[in-house]
């Protein structure tokens, strides 16, 4: 019966949701998705359009192939067709063979230019965040307010009792303010991480020693996970990322409780490091 569910649901997919992903939970993947994630930002709105697109096309051209196998096979097979006609040209169909493709590339590549232009032009900023991908956890600065935390994993659901997603939860997460254009600058310190939010349309490599930015603009508020998405080590399935996008009045209390909190941190960490090193002498 499970089975008969969710074969009924994934062609229910296939008809009404393809590439759609109306059944997603915002933010995180859920069980069974055949599609994208729900698009958080313009970006990943134009890919949802861009891969909807591609998938007319290519389905138009495997049902025409589809449909010119079966004249062959059945039009002119040697029993239904003895005596096969000679022709080596015709002017028409090497034109139209030649023109065709050109118009299909055409069409895939202007919306595909367009979307690699949006992704990689940077728009001004209202907030810039930089993500530093560590072995094996991320570290985020929030360089106009002078502040900077490491996220690590939160509980695992599947050990301990905890209501956050598994393996998505993280102890601080990133907040931005809703409708802002947040600049994501990704570097990495020890090998090659990825920063990835499906859901905002973003993947960029985080390479040490090599300052790689991203963008974007979340539209609804909620929290929004990802993951690295560059094998870096083992414990790469446990440095998850948590966007969490709050209005503008929200994210101003958070943004002055975050400059006290890891100012306090960062405070302790240095009369730690000190202790030590007395300790060493
Ligand atoms: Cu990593």
């Amino acid at each position: 019966m499970l089975v008969l569910r969710r074969l009924a649901a994934m062609a229910a997919l296939m008809v009404f949701g393809f590439g759609d992903a109306a059944f997603a939970a915002p933010g995180q993947p859920s069980p069974w998705e055949m599609t994208f994630q729900d698009a958080a930002t313009p970006v990943m709105e134009f890919i949802h359009q861009f891969h909807n697109w591609l998938l007319v096309i290519i389905t138009v051209i495997s049902l025409f192939v589809l449909a010119l196998l079966l004249i062959v096979i059945v039009r002119f097979n040697a029993k239904a067709n003895p005596n096969p006609s000679r022709t080596t040209h015709n002017t028409l169909i090497e034109v139209a063979w030649t023109l065709l493709p050109v118009i299909i590339l055409v069409a895939i590549a202007v919306p595909s230019f367009k979307l690699l232009f949006l992704q990689t032009v940077l728009p001004p900023a209202d907030l810039t965040i930089k993500a530093t991908g560590k072995q094996w956890y991320w570290s985020y600065a929030y360089p106009d307010s002078k502040f900077e935390f490491d996220s690590l994993l939160a509980c695992d659901p599947a050990r301990t009792k905890c209501e956050q997603p598994r393996l998505l939860a993280v102890d601080n997460e990133i907040v931005v303010p809703v409708n802002k254009n947040v600049r994501v600058q990704v570097i990495g310190a020890d090998v090659i991480h990825a920063f990835a939010v499906p859901s905002f349309g973003i993947k960029i490599d985080a390479v040490p020693g090599r300052l790689n930015e991203t963008w974007f603009k979340a539209t609804r508020e909620g929290m929004y996970y990802g993951q690295c998405s560059e094998l870096c080590g083992k414990d790469h399935a446990y440095m998850p990322i948590a966007v969490r996008v709050v209005s503008d009045k929200d994210y101003a209390t958070w943004l002055e409780q975050a400059k006290k909190k890891y100012a306090a941190i960062d405070g302790t960490r240095a009369a730690n490091m000190v202790a030590a090193n007395s300790a060493d002498k």
